[in-house]
């Protein structure tokens, strides 16, 4: 709720339901009307994650750690605020929790990669790989447990581009919406869909996404003046999708990397 993506869907989603639920590690600025609550809560507390989890239909997880960080700091934020959440919503009878995946799930992929929702993940670090782990928690409780799962592998969602790679990865806030009321309303047990405005330039597949009813509106192309040529001149951080998330601490070789192929 404290967050870069939290304060703004805390503006656009306000009155759309009955009770907004916010919860941060550092405290949410406070509730504004009866239909808000601010919950400061840690999600590596068990306890305290169970007990945000109580009288809530649906959970939009932007939480924990969001950049590469030591293995503590993912594992406390990440992969045990992951097992605390969907075992807090199975608990609770949350009907679907909405979890902000991320881009670096699948950042060992190529630029000139065109993948999809049914593309394995590659991680590019050790924060890619915590996504990964949400997306395949997510899958276990929503096909064991019935808690349906909405995986939205954001790219880049700022207010605007602002760099070259986000012609391809980025979403503007009012299609992160879009993104976020279609995993809130449709029919579904676990998709994986891309978190992308309409992007000329896309490396991402969208059509899953599509089907369930997303519909940007936005594209990065329209910006493409501004961050055209905006690129670093580290090659490792050029040739994959993940950028310096990958290119940070890589040492292998990247020709045994493999381009990505279906089936
Ligand atoms: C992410 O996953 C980060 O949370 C965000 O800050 C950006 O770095 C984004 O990926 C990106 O790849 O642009």
């Amino acid at each position: 709720g404290a967050g870069n993506l939290g304060r703004q869907l805390r503006e656009r989603l306000r009155g759309r339901y009955d009770l907004i639920r916010l919860a941060d590690i550092v405290s949410p600025a406070p509730a504004r009307d009866g239909r808000e609550e601010v919950v400061t809560c840690d999600l590596g507390d068990t306890a305290a994650v169970h007990a945000l989890c109580t009288g809530i239909d649906a959970i939009i997880h932007l939480g924990g750690r969001s950049t590469e960080g030591d293995w503590d700091i993912v594992n406390r934020a990440n992969i045990l605020g992951a097992i605390n959440l969907w075992e807090g919503a199975r608990l609770a009878g949350v009907d679907r929790v909405l979890f902000a995946s991320s881009n670096h799930a699948v950042g060992l992929y190529r630029r000139g990669d065109r993948i999809d929702h049914a593309t394995p993940a590659r991680p590019d670090g050790r924060y890619g790989l915590s996504k990964a782990f949400g997306e395949d928690i997510a899958n276990l409780y929503a096909y064991k447990f019935g808690v349906r799962g909405f995986m939205m592998r954001i790219g880049s969602c700022f207010a605007e581009p602002a760099d070259q790679r986000h012609l391809a990865s980025w979403m503007s806030f009012a299609d992160f919406d879009r993104l976020v009321t279609v995993g809130l309303t449709a029919d579904y047990t676990y998709e994986i869909v891309y978190g992308i405005s309409r992007n000329t330039r896309a490396w991402y597949d969208n059509a899953n996404a599509y089907r369930l009813g997303y519909d940007p509106q936005d594209n990065a192309e329209d910006h493409a003046a501004k961050v055209l040529g905006k690129v670093s001149d580290n090659p490792i951080a050029e040739d994959f999708q993940g950028s310096v998330f990958a290119s940070n601490e890589f040492v292998g070789d990247p020709a045994r990397v493999p381009p990505f192929r279906r089936g």
